[in-house]
């Protein structure tokens, strides 16, 4: 097991000795960042300092310097964001606050977009992202449409705040056999459920798989609101969107 000593960046050590009071979460904080290379606990530490020009200028040099655009995601920006959800849960931050790391986050995942959305190979199927009504979160559905594109697949990014008619009316224009909702609230949840219904409606279920995700987003939730999959990160996202597409009559 790691020590925070084992971690090199001491922003982050006092961060985690000053906001982090839950035992598993002051563990898993610190197994992650010991792992870390001190680059990317630097990425992490301008992130959850909200200063995006540093995050920028980092992004671009651990690119430069040979990093993983992959590392740079998990152990840079997903890492540090961890950390100000933390914060800004125990009211140590507010939306302020979390819109500049948010803004910081961004400026870090721009550098990193291009790479993993290129996949340099022909396309493999169509899949619409959009996060679900009320909702603006999108960080994270912006991950999986980064890393999907990187799979090969075309995605139709719906943006935030996205009613049931506009995933319809996007599945069939695309004639997308995939649609992918996000969601990061408890009250905006139940509107995957509603869009669900609103295909089940519509008489459109049986022609598109449907995968959901984001923070408090669960399998058991997903299998109560009739998804067709949950996928807890990126990497799943893209997994659960190949077997869709391999095996799509088979249950998830
Ligand atoms: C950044 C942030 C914001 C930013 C959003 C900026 C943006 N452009 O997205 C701002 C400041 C705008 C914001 C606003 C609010 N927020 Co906010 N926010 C966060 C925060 C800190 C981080 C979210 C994030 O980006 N995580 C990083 C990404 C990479 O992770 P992710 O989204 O989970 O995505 C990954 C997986 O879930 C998965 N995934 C995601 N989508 C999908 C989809 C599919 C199909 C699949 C397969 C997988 C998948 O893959 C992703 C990559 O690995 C979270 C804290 C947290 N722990 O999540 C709170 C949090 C979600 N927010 C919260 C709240 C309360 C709010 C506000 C209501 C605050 C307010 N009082 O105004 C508003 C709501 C605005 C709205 N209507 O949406 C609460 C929600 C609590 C709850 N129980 O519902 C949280 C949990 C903070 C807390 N209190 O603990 N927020």
């Amino acid at each position: 097991m790691a020590s925070i000593n084992d971690i090199a960046n001491e922003f982050i050590r006092e961060e985690i000795e000053e906001f982090l009071e839950e035992s598993d979460e002051i563990a898993l904080a610190i197994d992650t960042f010991a792992q870390a290379t001190p680059a990317m606990q630097d990425i992490s530490a301008a992130l959850i300092d909200g200063d995006h020009h540093t995050v920028d200028e980092l992004t671009e040099a651990a690119l430069e310097d040979g990093t993983e655009a992959l590392e740079i995601m998990d152990d840079g920006l997903i890492a540090g964001m961890g950390i100000v959800g933390i914060k800004f849960r125990e009211n140590f931050i507010f939306v302020p606050e979390v819109l500049a790391c948010a803004r910081a986050m961004k400026a870090g995942m721009q550098h990193i977009e291009p790479i993993l959305s290129d996949s340099g190979i022909e396309p493999i199927g169509t899949v619409i992202m959009g996060t679900v009504k009320g909702d603006l979160h999108d960080i994270g559905k912006n991950l999986c449409i980064m890393m999907l594109r990187g799979a090969g697949f075309v995605v139709h990014d719906l943006g935030v705040d996205t009613s049931e008619d506009e995933f319809i009316e996007a599945v069939e224009e695309y004639e997308a056999p995939i649609l992918g909702m996000s969601a990061l609230l408890t009250t905006t949840m139940p509107n995957m459920g509603k869009t669900i219904d609103a295909f089940i409606d519509e008489d459109l279920r049986e022609e598109v798989k449907i995968m959901v995700g984001g923070a408090p987003v669960t399998q058991t939730f997903a299998d109560d609101m009739g998804a067709d999959g949950y996928g807890k990160d990126a990497l799943a996202c893209v997994a659960l969107a190949k077997q869709f597409l391999e095996a799509p009559d088979e249950e998830w």
